[in-house]
């Protein structure tokens, strides 16, 4: 065994990669990680300490967010990139690490003597860490050591703060942060730099993180719809027009904007990709009118795609793929994301990306114009909210479902499109993340001008999702679980596994989930969950739909 990681939903026989990752990862950067998710534990543990005393450090604050979402499922498969990232946690761990002592001595106070990774120095040359890693990978040897289910939570909890920091990520860039947030990520990792193995304590930290992914989810909420205004229902063309062109990938609607604003009288036409989709809802982001709509699907389409694209590509966040040769010069990435030998584009400069478009062909002629309808946020909703509730009254509307989450290549994943066409005609379907490309081009009509779908957003909108259930509760005088709503959720990577902890806080119950359950949720802790809250694999669509409507 080289590597082990089995933190997204296809890792290798459903176990675990251990030679190289299905994502592209190779053994190199897969140590790396582990080596940054291990300085970042040490951090925290000093940064715990410290914000104990009344110190905080912004600066630290942010670095420890884009790290743990550097290490997300097809963020960065950049291992230098990585290793600098854990070469700066070791100086600003030391830096604190300072400032603790100092603080402890003038608070009078004597300072507790830290061990494990707030102790670690790496090897003068990194490399031989990771050199070890490799020889008996960590993750694997905790599993072996203590057994697959305290490791599997423990690992849940690691991912559900990736999760939560990539989101946390998207609010800070644009003006969003809460101290709260920063002081919970220090003391999640600083439990887990302790190797806990109280299966409640975990299950318990689990939730909390659940609970503090509400607030970034908030934060998120504001940071996206204070910019750039409420999402507004429109119809976005998903066919290209004649001119030279850029694509943008990922979820960063800071760098779509400013990528708008670099190209706007360069005759260049700029299309969205992936989950960047709900961006041409914004007001603030489609009054560019060289924003022309979407072009392609969910990520993992993106090869072909991408080499099918006559212009440049930008790829602002999860999930880039090995890029073709035929793209590999006209694709760059921004943020948190790396490959290595593709053009890292830093402070918002976007010149290359321009220069890239204006050099290749772009599309020859117009294809035949065809829209589909997007912008249903929580704001939008909430403005038809009676029309919803007099529908659901008068019986016309019997049912949502919520079929959100993530896409990704399994062939089960076909189940979301088949349920989608089969949800009855008095029912509506509510929608979000990237996994609504397996239906979001067919027709579904409406219902009292209601359209049967609506399209939330991205996965960071699922704070929308969650205010619209909140919304409808309180209409109907009920609670959540008790509304006409089945939740049927697509998970791949880690935020969507945090979603589901902020669900799971929330007290939410009965969501079926798919296409597969994740690797490190060992049974007995599924069976705490089903228990619990009545989590469901899904089936097949009909029996699900059975089940569901009787
Ligand atoms: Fe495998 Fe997923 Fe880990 Fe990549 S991120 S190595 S595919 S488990
Ligand atoms: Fe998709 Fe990667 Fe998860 Fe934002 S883009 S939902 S998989």
């Amino acid at each position: 065994m080289s590597m082990f990681c089995y933190q997204c939903e296809q890792t290798a026989k459903g176990t675990g990669c251990t030679v190289q990752g299905v994502c592209g990862k190779d053994p190199v950067t897969a140590a790396t990680q582990d080596l940054l998710i291990y300085s970042l534990k040490g951090l925290a543990t000093v940064a715990h300490r410290l914000r104990a005393l009344g110190h905080r450090d912004r600066h630290v604050d942010v670095f420890t967010v884009e790290s743990l979402f550097t290490t997300l499922t097809n963020v960065n498969f950049d291992p230098a990139a990585i290793e600098q990232r854990v070469r700066r946690a070791v100086e600003f761990r030391n830096k604190l690490h300072q400032e603790y002592l100092d603080a402890c001595a003038q608070a009078g106070t004597k300072p507790q003597e830290l061990t494990g990774p707030a102790a670690w120095q790496p090897s003068a040359d990194i490399q031989d860490d990771v050199k070890q890693i490799i020889q008996s990978p960590w993750v694997q040897k905790r599993i072996e050591e203590q057994g697959p289910d305290v490791t599997g939570l423990q690992e849940l909890l690691t991912y559900g703060l990736k999760g939560l920091a990539a989101y946390a990520d998207h609010a800070q860039i644009l003006g969003q942060q809460d101290d709260s947030v920063y002081d919970f990520v220090y003391e999640a990792l600083d439990f887990l730099a302790t190797n806990p193995t109280d299966i409640d304590q975990l299950l318990s930290m689990n939730l909390k993180c659940g609970e503090v992914n509400l607030t970034v989810m908030a934060l998120l909420d504001d940071a996206n719809t204070g910019t750039y205004g409420q999402p507004e229902p429109t119809q976005v063309r998903i066919t290209a027009k004649k001119g030279k062109a850029i694509l943008v990938s990922g979820h960063d609607l800071k760098d779509l904007a400013m990528v708008l604003e670099q190209t706007k009288d360069k005759n260049i036409n700029v299309y969205t990709h992936g989950e960047m989709l709900p961006a041409n809802a914004y007001p603030g982001l489609k009054k560019y009118p060289h924003l022309i709509g979407n072009y392609g699907s969910a990520w993992q389409n993106q090869r072909t795609e991408f080499d099918a694209f006559p212009g440049a590509i930008l790829m602002t966040t999860n999930c880039i793929q090995r890029p073709q040769e035929s793209y590999k010069n006209r694709i760059f990435t921004s943020g948190v994301v790396g490959w290595p030998n593709v053009e890292h584009l830093n402070h918002g400069n976007f010149a290359p990306l321009v220069q890239a478009a204006l050099d290749a062909p772009g599309f020859e002629a117009d294809e035949p114009e065809k829209t589909i309808t997007i912008g249903f946020g929580h704001n939008a909703v909430m403005s038809v909210a009676d029309k919803v509730i007099a529908a659901v009254k008068s019986g016309d509307i019997k049912h949502f479902f919520l079929v959100g989450g993530c896409d990704g290549a399994k062939p089960g994943r076909n189940y979301y499109t088949e349920f989608a066409k089969l949800v009855p005609n008095d029912c509506v379907i509510l929608t979000l993340a990237c996994g609504k490309y397996r239906f979001n081009k067919l027709e579904y009509g409406n219902i009292d001008g209601i359209p049967r779908l609506l399209d939330i957003g991205q996965c960071n909108d699922a704070y929308s999702a969650i205010q619209i259930a909140v919304a409808l509760a309180k209409a109907f005088n009920t609670d959540v679980n008790s509304l006409p709503l089945s939740m049927i959720l697509s998970w791949f990577e880690q935020k969507a596994v945090v979603i589901l902890l902020t669900l799971l806080h929330l007290g939410i119950k009965n969501i079926r989930i798919g296409p597969s359950l994740p690797a490190f949720v060992a049974p007995p802790i599924l069976k705490v969950l089903v228990e619990k809250f009545n989590l469901m694999p899904i089936t097949t669509p009909q029996e699900d739909l059975k089940a569901i409507l009787g």
